[in-house]
């Protein structure tokens, strides 16, 4: 099986639609963000899923009150979203209300710059949160494989470590997969490409050499 995840960040449902299509060979799983839900709306959820057949993570990075996380995530698991994204820094109970409605990756540490900021001392409290809690996965960061490494060390094995920030980002594959990431989650270094097919299927082939 594959351990690649398209992140589909595109507005338009028929671009969207299409890069789905032809890159869905090489897809374990199509990761939606709030671009493409404000685009096409949440229908788009259900039209990939029938397209492609392929599991679909939410990316919508919840961080509110038990009540909205669990508004919000209701219709977004009801649309046929197989995972959705939430973030830790909230609280649990926050975190909670969107593990009781169905599949859920916590946010423990962010790939961009900025993430440092807050790196060592909060990403070590939402890993707790995350041991104590036991949700589908983590997210960290693909830019930074020695934290990946860090993240898994500190993790409860069957706690998957998904991993953005490899392409456009800086990451590559090859270096966070060796440091321990389960998924690797590409954006731009697909959808933007000339033949997304064509990139989809050597990104592929780059994971398939590590696993
Ligand atoms: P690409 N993403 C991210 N870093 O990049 N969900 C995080 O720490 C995180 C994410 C998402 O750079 C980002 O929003 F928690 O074009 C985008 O959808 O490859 C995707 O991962 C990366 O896209």
């Amino acid at each position: 099986m594959s351990r690649l995840i398209l992140a589909l960040d595109v507005y338009e449902r028929e671009r969207a639609l299409e890069i789905a299509e032809c890159t869905a060979d090489y897809l374990w799983a199509i990761k939606v963000n709030w671009p493409l839900i404000i685009g096409s709306g949440l229908k788009i959820i259900t039209e990939l899923k029938q397209v492609t057949g392929l599991p679909i993570i939410a990316d919508l990075k919840l961080a509110d009150i038990p009540n909205t996380n669990r508004l919000i995530a209701k219709k977004v698991f009801e649309a046929g979203a197989d995972y959705v994204i939430a973030h830790g820094f909230v609280g649990r109970d926050s975190v909670k209300a969107v593990m009781e409605l169905g599949k859920t990756i916590i946010v423990v540490e962010m790939s961009h710059p900025g993430a440092k900021e807050f790196i060592q001392p909060v990403t070590d409290k939402l890993i707790e949160m995350a041991n104590e809690l036991g949700p589908f996965g983590v997210i960290a960061p693909a830019t930074r494989p020695e934290r990946v490494s860090y993240i898994r060390s500190k993790l409860k094995p069957g706690i998957k470590v998904i991993t953005p920030g490899v392409g456009a980002q800086g990451g590559t594959a090859s270096e966070v997969l060796k440091a321990g990431a389960d998924y690797i989650i590409v954006g731009r270094a697909i959808y933007q490409s000339e033949n997304p097919r064509e990139s989809a299927r050597r990104i592929f082939e780059e994971v398939e050499a590590w696993s």
